[in-house]
């Protein structure tokens, strides 16, 4: 079946609706209300800690499941001393504890965690969303639709949080997909980091960029404990880093005019913004003491890479990436991080020989060929390092935590996956597709649970684009650039959708790229150069045992894997991915 351009067909009838009840969106703004974030001063607020919450509840000394109750709620946020505070969507316990980012879920591998998730947002949005894309729109026209995805989480499709199991305010609508209002997430998978955060079919870029975020870690003591890694509230913290542009009245600014306003009046590519939020406030700092942190960075920006680096020359020692330990630390003076990529990072600040170190970031936007960063985006946040020197005893061992290695042999299916933009007449992007279908079109990914399957993700756009897998992890095998005439295969590739028909073994002979060493582990995002063939060996299985998931992975609604450039995931660089037996 070949559905090139599945949206053309519906684009009338929506700008007819659009036509109906314009004014969706924010009132829009031009650049005089832009505030020029050169002016605002660097580093004047703390770094935010967020709220932990447990997963469980110990009774007598042992772990027992429990039960969380979690709401968006709209709220007031200021993102920097000098802005006025603005509404935002939080995720909270409650309205007055809820933040941006959200409370940290803290759960323990083996334990279960159940959560209430509940939505008290109003009838409105505050951002210029897109009905011309296919989006959740409720058929009173009220509220805002979302549902809650746990990234990296391998649980069951009921509690994946499926595009199309959104609800709005006090479950009033619910979209197709909807089963149940309390999410159950067994925590049976290895130790690591995972975050929580919207995935509403049309909205997630949005209802992100909006605050819809937040921290979820599983820990596994008796396996983490004798890694001697700096632990508790104040040496072991997420930062959740983001780009936003805004307002003079505070608010977020997202332009509302698409870039191709006669097909999708508000839709833009990429959303990049000009000041850098470090869990809720712009370029915050911190005042650390002389000795090792750990730090999971957390990129959630909409489609900004992070290149950071320290300006005094500090490492950063890699003990995991996504949601992954690495079996051994890998030390760099800088880290390249994708939308939605995890880096966690040991910092060792008695190394430094000064007293200060910003936390600076040089990747060109959009990465790799964009624009060079300046002052304003080329920073993040300042740590103020305390002179005392002290004793230190947190360690990083050189043997961390060794999964097996993926197992060739059992490759079951190979499969090709292609990524493809569409541009209007003016040569400006209207949409972008994988294998050429819509998100809706019937599954074409049904892997059998318990196998490895090769994936050869194969980039025809001129971005480089965060590809993650819901459910199964994978391990990057081998990048090949594309040669000899590659518009022949792209051409053919349009025509034919066909990697083997159009001969792909003939073009995939160019330079390879090594993977970088602290991306060699198991992943759930991985960045897919533009053309390139990247092949990946993505396991429907745990990665720590040989025990089958301790769920039923071929249930109803299944689960997705999409670009997670949230502008491309919206428009519509997703797909579903059903499990069989
Ligand atoms: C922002 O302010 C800086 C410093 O005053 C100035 O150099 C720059 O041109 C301004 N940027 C814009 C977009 O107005
Ligand atoms: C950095 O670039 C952005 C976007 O062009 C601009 O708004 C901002 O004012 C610039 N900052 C500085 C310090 O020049
Ligand atoms: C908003 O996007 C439109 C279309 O790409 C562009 O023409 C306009 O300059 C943008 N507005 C601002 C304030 O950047
Ligand atoms: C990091 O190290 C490499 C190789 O030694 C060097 O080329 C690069 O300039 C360094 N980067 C920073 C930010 O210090
Ligand atoms: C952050 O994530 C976005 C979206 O996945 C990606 O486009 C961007 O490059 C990432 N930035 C960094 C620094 O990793
Ligand atoms: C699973 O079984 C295979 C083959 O018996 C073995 O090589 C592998 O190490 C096992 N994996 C784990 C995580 O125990
Ligand atoms: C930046 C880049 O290399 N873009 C290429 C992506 O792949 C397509 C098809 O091979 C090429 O046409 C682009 O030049
Ligand atoms: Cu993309």
């Amino acid at each position: 079946m070949k559905q090139m351009f599945p949206m053309q067909g519906i684009v009338p009838f929506l700008l007819i609706f659009l036509a109906l009840f314009g004014k969706l969106g924010a009132i829009s703004q031009g650049k005089d209300s832009l505030v020029n974030t050169s002016k605002l001063e660097m580093f004047v607020d703390e770094l935010p800690d967020m709220p932990r919450i447990h997963g469980y509840d110990m009774v007598d000394g042992s772990p027992k499941p429990k039960l969380l109750t979690i709401g968006m709620f709209s709220k007031k946020w200021k993102f920097h001393r000098d802005l006025p505070a603005t509404t935002v969507f939080a995720y909270g316990a409650t309205r007055n504890t809820a933040t941006v980012p959200g409370p940290t879920i803290e759960a323990l591998h083996g334990t279960a965690t159940y959560v209430n998730w509940q939505n008290y947002l109003p009838s409105k949005h505050i951002l210029p969303w897109d009905p011309t894309v296919p989006t959740a729109i409720p058929s009173t026209k009220k509220g805002v639709p979302t549902v809650v995805h746990v990234h990296g989480g391998i649980h069951e499709p009921a509690s994946d949080g499926n595009s199309n199991a959104w609800f709005t305010a006090r479950f009033e609508e619910k979209g197709p997909a909807w089963s149940r209002q309390t999410y159950h997430y067994d925590n049976n998978q290895h130790p690591g980091n995972l975050w929580y955060h919207d995935h509403a079919l049309g909205l997630t870029r949005v209802n992100l960029l909006a605050g819809l975020i937040g921290a979820y870690i599983i820990r596994q003591p008796d396996v983490e404990g004798p890694l001697k890694f700096p632990c508790g509230d104040e040496f072991d913290r997420p930062l959740f880093v983001f780009d936003r542009s805004f307002s003079v009245d505070g608010s977020i600014y997202m332009n509302s005019t698409g870039n191709n306003p006669s097909i999708h009046p508000q839709w833009q590519p990429e959303y990049f913004g000009d000041a850098i939020v470090v869990n809720g406030k712009a370029w915050p700092k911190m005042v650390v003491r002389r000795r090792k942190y750990r730090f999971r960075i957390i990129n959630a920006s909409n489609a900004r890479f992070f290149r950071f680096f320290f300006n005094n020359g500090l490492e950063f020692i890699h003990v995991a990436s996504d949601s992954a330990y690495l079996g051994n630390p890998i030390v760099r003076n800088e880290t390249l991080v994708g939308p939605s990529e995890i880096v966690d990072v040991v910092i060792d600040f008695s190394k430094s020989n000064t007293d200060e170190a910003i936390l600076q970031n040089d990747a060109p936007y959009p990465y790799p060929s964009g624009d060079p960063v300046n002052e304003s985006n080329g920073k993040v946040m300042k740590f103020i390092i305390k002179k005392e020197r002290e004793v230190d005893t947190w360690q990083v061992p050189n043997e961390l935590i060794k999964y097996p290695s993926p197992d060739l042999s059992s490759v079951s299916q190979t499969r090709y996956i292609t990524m493809y933009e569409y541009t209007s007449d003016t040569n400006e992007p209207t949409h972008l597709l994988l294998n050429g279908k819509s998100y809706d079109a019937p599954v074409t990914e049904t892997p059998k649970a318990g196998t490895s399957e090769i994936w050869n993700v194969i980039n025809l756009t001129g971005d480089n684009h965060p590809f993650h897998i819901h459910l199964g992890l994978f391990q990057v095998l081998d990048q090949t650039e594309l040669v000899d005439d590659k518009e022949v295969f792209k051409g053919c590739m349009l025509k034919e959708n066909d990697a083997i028909s159009c001969q792909i073994s003939k073009y995939a002979r160019g330079k390879k790229i090594e993977v970088a060493a602290h991306e060699k582990g198991w992943k759930n995002v991985y960045k897919m150069a533009p053309g390139f063939v990247t092949k990946i060996l993505v396991k429907f299985s745990y990665i720590h045992s040989n025990t089958s998931y301790s769920f039923d992975p071929t249930g109803q609604p299944g689960y997705v894997y999409h670009c997670h450039i949230l502008d491309h995931e919206d428009n519509a660089m997703m797909r579903p991915l059903k499990v069989i037996n």
